[in-house]
């Protein structure tokens, strides 16, 4: 859905999402993204930090998302330029995953399978959230998250209701820069969900990565202690 052209953009869409932040050790998995095709070096990687490698061999700028079971999002990176590279890492638990390439950011994608070996952790049961917050989100600012902060290992359930004119998500990004976990893109008067469980204290970000919106003021900042 975004087809927002330059390096300056790509660069910072780098800085925010942690580009560099895949030198923890793991699976590494490149994929590689043309026009057409959708290539995944392994499809099979051991439970725990991986790294992917997004290469734009397209001639469109391009994204790539990785799915969990009912195509819940798990992390995505966009706005890759053709002829560049990105890179972005997510702890994954054992499952069947989608790596999914979506040249000219748009549509379900190219998918490929993604098979996570091992064993669950036992905190990777799905935790009951400690509590709900409901934000709104319009052109070009979310309501609801003023004042808000979060208890190292609180569970929040997270509902957006979209009441803007144009699509919008909300990203969340740890102290890191590593994707938490996201709102999916929401259509005008839609609702989207997420729950996200903050173990870590920092300063949390959370962005549309739809256009330009963050850019026009969609983002801001919260704190985990
Ligand atoms: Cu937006």
């Amino acid at each position: 859905m975004r087809r927002l052209p330059g390096v300056l953009l790509a660069a910072a869409a780098c800085a925010l999402a942690g580009c560099s932040s895949g030198g923890g050790g793991g699976p590494t998995v490149d994929v590689v993204s043309t026009n057409t095709e959708c290539r995944v070096s392994n499809p099979m990687v051991k439970a725990g930090k991986t790294t992917f490698v997004l290469e734009n061999n397209g001639s469109k700028f391009t994204e790539a998302y990785v799915y969990a079971a009912g195509d819940r999002v798990v992390t995505e990176r966009e706005n890759v330029g053709p002829g560049t590279k990105a890179k972005f890492s997510v702890t994954l638990e054992p499952g069947t995953y989608e790596v999914a390439c979506k040249p000219g950011q748009t549509g379900s994608g190219i998918r490929r399978r993604l098979v996570v070996t091992g064993t669950a952790k036992k905190s990777a049961a799905p935790k009951a959230p400690d509590r709900a917050l409901t934000i709104t989100a319009k052109e070009y600012s979310y309501d609801g998250l003023n004042g808000f902060t979060v208890k190292a290992g609180e569970t929040v359930a997270f509902s957006m209701h979209n009441e803007g004119a144009k699509e919008h998500e909300f990203e969340v990004l740890n102290a890191k820069g590593d994707a938490l976990g996201e709102i999916a893109p929401t259509k005008p008067g839609s609702t989207g969900t997420v729950t996200l469980t903050f173990a870590k204290p920092g300063t949390y970000r959370y962005v549309c990565g739809v256009e330009d919106h963050e850019q026009r003021g969609m983002k801001g900042t919260f704190t985990v202690s």
